[in-house]
């Protein structure tokens, strides 16, 4: 049995609604997760939302709202739009379920224990945008000579007792974590972090005692965790620490935590260093993915352009947003979105031309061969075209998606839909019909056996869609996964029972943008 694979996303800050980088880290964890599950590999796959801070007291003050109501009613929004996203989620957690502080009191007297953990007056600068602490050398200063966070943030002066992790301690093991293959990708943010831990390592104000919306510090003392402290620790409470058991031994350490790259620091800094005070193993990956911005630019309320994904769901479609997320942004760098590049990608790729691969294929058998599959021989150029389509769905395509290099994988399987199209135009199955009819079969039930493999391949990016041709196909469920591309006998057993193709009804419709958009 291949490995279990645990993969997490970070956990979204419920002080709005989603946005659409919300959409696209967990679309992306989720592709992974259906990869790895159609491999054969047993996955767990958590996101949810990080409910404590200052940033959360302060939103619901400024609505006039307790930060529990404010954090329920936005936390059902982020579930709402997971689920139409299709996300297979195992554990959607909330940082303020029961069972999360209880392991994060569990982490935090693990670490006392160690004697990491020390009381002392914290005299420096915060950030409530980005809940960090952060070093006077470290700032800069704005045009109206305020000072800001490295993430171009407000930074306030706070001074108060709170109590210490001894991070300082852990700077030679970080190091060499950060020098490990494989744990930090892409590059550019392992050389960030390298270069962020040689500088040296204050230790880290873990406590604080001027609100009191987090978890309780264990202990008689009334300061409540620093928010990153249990935020991070979500990553464990979903498998059952501190009590282990069964899902522990079988998940942890995570294969992979989907994060951003503006928060790779409280990842591959503050997060081993509080596992290996605890004596918990480290996760095996790290990967923070770009940002993606509306033509070019940052979304904000005062820009006015901020998309809701959930009307980007409602014009297009799910299949069609995390297609394009997928094929258009290379994975770890910055993208672009808009409307406009959605639905010419869309059209382009997915309607124009696997949609219509599958549309005329299954239509010219429906209509010339009543749908009737029958056992054939391919000759020379038809097992040119299957070896072309297998290469590509069963080597590039997984290669790339194991590496997590999306869009190189989809365009290795667009061009194996390409090679597909361009077969039907030089065999030209419809003058066939007359001229051959026996080699227009041949022909056409060539094109289905390259479609379910196009098909099979790229569920994890459309799984509604591809699922509907399979369906189509008459694929049945348990010859899904990607074990069934090496599965060559497949199309003689159904041909056996003289399997009929139905009707067919497309699956990829153009997708229009009202002319004022265009
Ligand atoms: O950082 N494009 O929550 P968050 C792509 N609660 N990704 C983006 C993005 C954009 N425009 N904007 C944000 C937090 N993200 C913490 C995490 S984990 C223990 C705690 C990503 O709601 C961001 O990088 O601000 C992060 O990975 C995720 O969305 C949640 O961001």
């Amino acid at each position: 049995m291949p490995d279990p694979y645990y993969i997490t996303t970070a956990i979204h800050y419920p002080n709005g609604k989603p946005h659409i980088g919300h959409a696209y880290e967990t679309i992306a964890a989720d592709v992974i997760a259906r990869f790895q599950r159609l491999r054969g590999r047993e996955v767990r796959f958590q996101t949810g939302t990080d409910e404590h801070g200052l940033k959360m007291a302060q939103k619901a003050r400024d609505l006039g709202q307790t930060p529990r109501d404010l954090a329920n009613e936005m936390s059902g929004h982020f579930r709402t739009l997971f689920d139409v996203l299709n996300i297979s989620y195992d554990r959607f957690i909330r940082t303020t379920d029961a069972d999360h502080h209880r392991a994060s009191q569990a982490i935090w007297q693990a670490m006392e224990a160690k004697g990491d953990l020390y009381l002392d007056r914290y005299e420096g600068w915060y950030s409530i945008r980005d809940e960090a602490y952060y070093d006077e050398k470290e700032l800069t200063t704005g045009e109206g000579g305020e000072k800001l966070s490295p993430q171009g943030t407000p930074v306030e002066w706070t001074e108060e007792e709170t109590w210490f992790f001894r991070l300082s301690k852990y700077q030679e093991p970080l190091l060499e974590l950060l020098n490990t293959p494989g744990f930090l990708e892409p590059e550019s943010r392992r050389n960030e972090m390298l270069a962020f831990v040689s500088c040296g390592l204050n230790d880290l104000s873990v406590s604080r005692t001027s609100f009191d919306w987090g978890v309780k510090v264990p202990g008689p003392d009334g300061h409540v965790m620093y928010v990153w402290v249990d935020a991070l620790t979500n990553y464990i409470t979903g498998l059952g620490y501190p009590d282990g058991g069964e899902m522990w031994d079988k998940f942890w350490p995570a294969s992979l935590h989907l994060i951003g790259k503006d928060i790779v620091r409280f990842h591959t800094v503050y997060w081993p260093a509080f596992l290996m005070s605890a004596d918990i193993a480290l996760p095996q990956k790290v990967f923070g993915h770009g940002f993606l911005l509306n033509r070019g630019m940052k979304e904000s309320k005062s820009l006015g352009n901020v998309t809701d994904p959930m009307e980007l769901v409602d014009r297009f479609g799910v299949d069609s947003l995390r297609y394009f997320l997928m094929a258009e942004v290379p994975f770890g760098k910055d993208g672009s979105y808009s409307a406009e590049a959605l639905v010419n990608k869309v059209n382009a790729e997915l309607a124009n031309s696997f949609g219509n691969l599958a549309q005329r294929t299954l239509s010219m058998v429906f209509k010339n061969m009543e749908g009737v599959l029958e056992q054939f021989a391919p000759a020379t150029d038809d097992a040119a075209l299957l070896s072309r389509v297998k290469q590509a769905c069963s080597e590039a395509f997984p290669r790339e998606f194991e590496a997590l290099n999306f869009s190189v994988g989809i365009e290795a399987w667009l061009r194996a839909v390409y090679a597909c199209n361009q077969y039907v135009d030089e065999q030209a199955p419809w003058g066939l019909k007359k001229t051959d009819p026996e080699r227009m079969k041949v022909v056409l039930q060539t094109l289905i056996m390259a479609i379910r493999d196009l098909a099979i391949a790229i569920q994890p990016v459309v799984p509604d869609k591809a699922a509907a041709v399979l369906d189509q196909l008459g694929i049945p469920a348990d010859g899904r996964d990607y074990a069934a591309l090496a599965d060559n006998d497949w199309f003689a057993r159904l041909a056996g029972v003289g399997h009929t193709i139905a009707a067919p009804k497309p699956v990829f419709p153009r997708l229009d943008l009202p002319a004022d958009e265009a």
